[in-house]
């Protein structure tokens, strides 16, 4: 009470603010749960309906009963505080923990099984009064906690598990503990609403707790032991849990054994509705928990695996890989890249299918093994075309031996081979033939679809490989072919020998390198550029005859005779070429001059008369000249001298000469007879011998004249023939007038009565030279002979036909003997006069 004092005094306001109540309020948990030996702890709140008053006392009855006669309650007090300042026992087991105004806290400790039931705190104030009841249950042993758990567990969702108790002390301490690991939370509560004590924990559940028991478990650590449990069963939703059994175990059979697979469904909640079976990932059609493959077929290898499916999910079994062996089946053999090029690689691949794979191989080649090659692939680096052919294979495991399948051909192409260019004819061939080639080869793949041939030329080919050429040019050399398949193969040339005439003959002048001038030294070659056989003949024409043979042609000392039109050819075996005509000119001075004249050299005074100068000249004569008996220069530079009309006087030799640039020639005298008309003769009969005398005269005046001509003029005429082999004498025709006179003559000079003009030819002695009529000879007659210096006469012969004598006669002579001029001969004895010869009178 001495404590009680102060502190209800303090307590007096608070007091005084409940008053405006006139009933009693409690708070407390209604029912308080424990066991025996553990305690009661009872959280309690009053409130006193007159506000001032404070509690005077309170008696807490364990099952009181209400007695109506003593007005009272009778019952077990477990502590009360009724006696006035006396504070209640804070030693016993029951204790009142509150205060005078509104806390009624009560604690029991330790609590024992009897103490369950009702338990009545009486309250009293000065005015008032109030039994609270107040349910305690204890139980002899410990009750288990509860645990709650949600409708519906599902795999791998998470969920929260609780465990509770529906006690709490303050002085018992309690932990409930999980049989799972995890860290659970506990919370405690001890309020006038509820007391208990609450774990959670955090659950990921797992299909293998499916069916697992959950235990929350009372720990004390008062007593350190187990108090109590709950137990439950867990309930997790999963799919269906397979398993996969295989008979034979290894999974491993021979084509044709059998297998079984067994699904086996190890879990499942809820319970499976399907299941079914994969190959591969494909799903089969067996819908049943056991698969029977029997017989087994090489197709039946694979991964195989079940399937189930509820509500939750599918769920599917482990893999089992079914392994099926058998012997290799027939093989097949794949070439890559044929046809083949040859020389190209090339692969061949055997492919049969086999399990385990074919650990050998055995290949065939047109049938026949191919030793050595016992690999999956068969290789040729360098393809050759007796590479080609079917191949085929065998392959071989450790179950056995396959069969041959199919043979694959290998095709391999090359260009042709061996060609060749074949001559047809008989050789040799000969410039123009017709020839006839072909183009021949050994072996081509594929064939042959055409031919080349080179050089290209226009001709024909008969056949395919077949060349014609109807007539072959001399310079064709070598000919080839080529056969072609898609690629051209060149035979080696062959060299067709064509024999040919020799080709661009000419002429080519060596000598001199500029014109040719008589005298010259000559020396002309015959050329040609090829010839086959090489082995040739020259000949040599002039003006068309043969003239020799020899490459070469040479004149020592060309003349004017010997031009012309040469040509020269060459021959060989195959036949004759000849050049073109080659113009041999031969450039000399005038020569042979002559005076001829036209009419004739008799004429009669007043007809016209023509002298022309005939010469011989190359290049001809560009400038003539005249001169009369007297030596005298006519100036007439013209080739022909006209008198017209003829006079008398105009009677004498005449001579010209005419030049070229090379050189100068003149003819000898000729003279011309003008005789008198019939007219003049009448006329002058008158003048008689006078007249006549005087051209007496004048005759042997010119006759003087003409002789000292001739004797120049021989010396010149053998000079010019000096080369020559004959001797000529040329016969000036000049006549000396009267040696006879004719009848009709009149006793004059008349020319006109010689009736023709002789010739002679002189015959030396034979003794005299051994070159009789040698040109030589004449000049050196010109000197002293040789020994004898005797000169004989010649003989005067017949004259012969022509201007010319000839030292070498074969015509039959004239009858009549006529006379000669012999213009020079050398000194000596004459021959002694013959009667049948006439003799002229010779001037030396
Ligand atoms: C009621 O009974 C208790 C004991 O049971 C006693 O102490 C008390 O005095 C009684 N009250 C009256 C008014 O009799
Ligand atoms: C009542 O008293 C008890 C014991 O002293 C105390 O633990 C509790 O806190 C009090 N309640 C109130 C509401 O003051
Ligand atoms: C105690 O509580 C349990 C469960 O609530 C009940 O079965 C039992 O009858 C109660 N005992 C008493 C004495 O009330
Ligand atoms: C615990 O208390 C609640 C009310 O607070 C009650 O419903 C429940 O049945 C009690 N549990 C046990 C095990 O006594
Ligand atoms: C699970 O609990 C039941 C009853 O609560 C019990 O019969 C069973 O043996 C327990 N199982 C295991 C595995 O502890
Ligand atoms: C491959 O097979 C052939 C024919 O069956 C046999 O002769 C050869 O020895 C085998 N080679 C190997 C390496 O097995
Ligand atoms: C390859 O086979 C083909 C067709 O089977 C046949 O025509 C050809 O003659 C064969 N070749 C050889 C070289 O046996
Ligand atoms: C063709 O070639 C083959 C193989 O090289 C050879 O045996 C044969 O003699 C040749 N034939 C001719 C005609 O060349
Ligand atoms: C050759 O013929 C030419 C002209 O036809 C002629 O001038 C020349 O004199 C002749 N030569 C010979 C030697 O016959
Ligand atoms: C060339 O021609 C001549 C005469 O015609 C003849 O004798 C000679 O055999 C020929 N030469 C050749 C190589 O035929
Ligand atoms: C029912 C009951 O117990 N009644 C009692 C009430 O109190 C009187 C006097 O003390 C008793 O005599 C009764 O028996």
């Amino acid at each position: 009470m001495r404590l009680l004092g102060p502190w209800l005094l303090l307590l007096v306001p608070e007091y005084l603010a409940f008053s405006d109540s006139n009933k009693w309020t409690f708070k407390h948990p209604p029912t308080l749960y424990a066991w025996e030996g553990a305690c009661i702890w009872i959280p309690c709140f009053y409130k006193i309906p007159r506000p001032k008053e404070l509690l005077e006392s309170y008696t807490l009855y364990h099952n009181a009963a209400y007695n109506d006669t003593t007005k009272n309650y009778s019952g077990t007090i477990l502590i009360t505080n009724t006696k006035p300042g006396e504070s209640p026992s804070q030693q016993g087991r029951v204790r009142f923990l509150g205060n005078k105004n509104n806390n009624c806290t009560l604690s029991i400790h330790p609590v024992q099984a009897q103490d369950s039931g009702q338990l009545g705190l009486r309250m009293m104030t000065k005015n008032d009064k109030w039994m609270e009841n107040i349910h305690l249950n204890v139980s002899k042993r410990p009750f288990p906690p509860h645990i709650y758990l949600p409708s519906e567990i599902w795999e791998s969702r998470e969920v929260t598990l609780i465990c509770l108790l529906n006690f709490t002390c303050f002085g018992y301490q309690i932990q409930l503990q999980w049989s799972l690991e995890g860290n659970p939370v506990t919370l405690t509560s001890l309020s006038t609403e509820n007391v208990f004590t609450r774990s959670e924990l955090k659950f990921q559940p797992q299909w293998s707790h499916h069916g697992k028991n959950l235990t929350c478990r009372l720990w004390s650590d008062v007593d350190e032991r187990v108090l109590s449990e709950e137990t439950v069963q867990l309930d997790i939703k999963h799919s269906p849990k397979l398993d996969i059994e295989v008979s034979p175990r290894e999974a491993t059979v021979m084509e044709g054994e059998s297998v079984t697979m067994s699904c086996e469904i190890t879990s499942s909640n809820p319970e499976y509705q399907t299941t079914s079976w994969l190959k591969d990932g494909l799903p089969l059609r067996e819908k049943t928990l056991t698969l029977t493959l029997s017989p087994v077929d090489k197709e039946m290898s694979g991964k195989y695996r079940c399937e189930a499916s509820n509500d939750v999910g599918r769920g599917t079994s482990k893999e089992v890989t079914l392994e099926v062996w058998y012997a290799p089946k027939p093989s097949r053999v794949q070439i890559l890249s044929s046809p083949v090029l040859e020389g190209n690689k090339v692969e061949l691949i055997c492919t049969s299918l086999a399990n385990p794979p074919p650990t050998n191989y055995t290949w065939y080649h047109n049938g026949k093994d191919v030793l050595g090659r016992t690999e999956k692939e068969f290789w040729i680096p360098d393809v050759l075309p007796w590479h080609a052919g079917n191949y085929s294979c065998l392959a071989q495991n450790i179950h056995g031996i396959g069969k041959i399948g199919p043979e694959a051909e290998l095709d391999v192409q090359y260009s042709p081979k061996s060609v060749t260019t074949v001559i047809q004819n008989p050789t040799p061939i000969r410039e123009g033939d017709s020839v006839t080639l072909s183009c021949n080869y050994n072996s081509s793949n594929p064939r042959v679809t055409r031919y080349e041939w080179s050089p290209k030329g226009s001709w024909n080919e008969p056949s395919p490989g077949v060349l014609m050429i109807q007539k072959i040019d001399w310079d064709i050399k070598t000919i080839t072919c080529a056969a072609c398949n898609n690629w051209c193969s060149w035979a080696s040339p062959v060299n067709l020998n064509v024999q040919y005439a020799p080709r661009d003959v000419r002429i080519l002048k060596i000598s001199p390198h500029s014109e040719i001038r008589s005298g010259d030294r000559v020396l002309l070659q015959c050329d040609f550029s090829s010839s086959h056989p090489g082995e040739v003949h020259f000949f040599w024409k002039r003006n068309g005859s043969l003239l020799g043979a020899g490459k070469e042609l040479r004149f020592d000392s060309v003349t004017p005779e010997d031009a012309g039109h040469y040509s020269c050819s060459v021959n060989n075996s195959i036949g004759q070429t000849a050049s073109q005509v080659w113009m041999l000119q031969v450039l000399y001075a005038p020569r042979r001059l002559r005076v001829s004249m036209n009419p004739g050299d008799r004429i009669m005074e007043g007809k016209k008369a023509a002298l022309t100068c005939e010469s011989d000249a190359n290049p001809p004569v560009s400038q003539y000249n005249w001169f009369d008996w007297n030596n005298q220069n006519l100036h007439h530079g013209g080739q022909t001298l006209r008198l017209e009309p003829v006079k008398v006087q105009h009677s004498g030799a005449y001579r010209c000469q005419g030049t070229n640039w090379l050189g100068m020639g003149e003819s000898p005298p000729s003279t011309l007879t003008v005789y008198y008309s019939p007219e003049t003769i009448g006329r002058r009969a008158a003048l008689g011998i006078g007249i006549c005398l005087a051209v007496l005269i004048l005759a042997v005046w010119g006759l003087k004249l003409q002789r000292s001509w001739k004797r120049t003029q021989s010396q010149q005429g053998l000079q010019e023939n000096s080369s020559g082999q004959s001797f000529f004498v040329r016969n000036n025709k000049v006549r000396r007038a009267p040696l006879s006179e004719g009848p009709h003559s009149l006793g004059c000079y008349n020319p006109v009565m010689e009736d023709a003009i002789s010739y002679a030819a002189l015959r030396f002695p034979e003794t005299d030279t051994p070159r009789t009529g040698d040109a030589e000879t004449s000049e050196m007659q010109g000197a002293p002979p040789n020994g004898d210096n005797t000169v004989t006469y010649s003989t005067v012969q017949k004259r012969r036909v022509g201007d010319y004598e000839n030292v070498a006669p074969n015509i039959p002579e004239d009858e009549g003997i006529h006379y000669s001029e012999l213009i020079q001969f050398g000194v000596g004895e004459r021959p002694r006069a013959q009667e049948d010869v006439e003799y002229v009178t010779l001037k030396h």
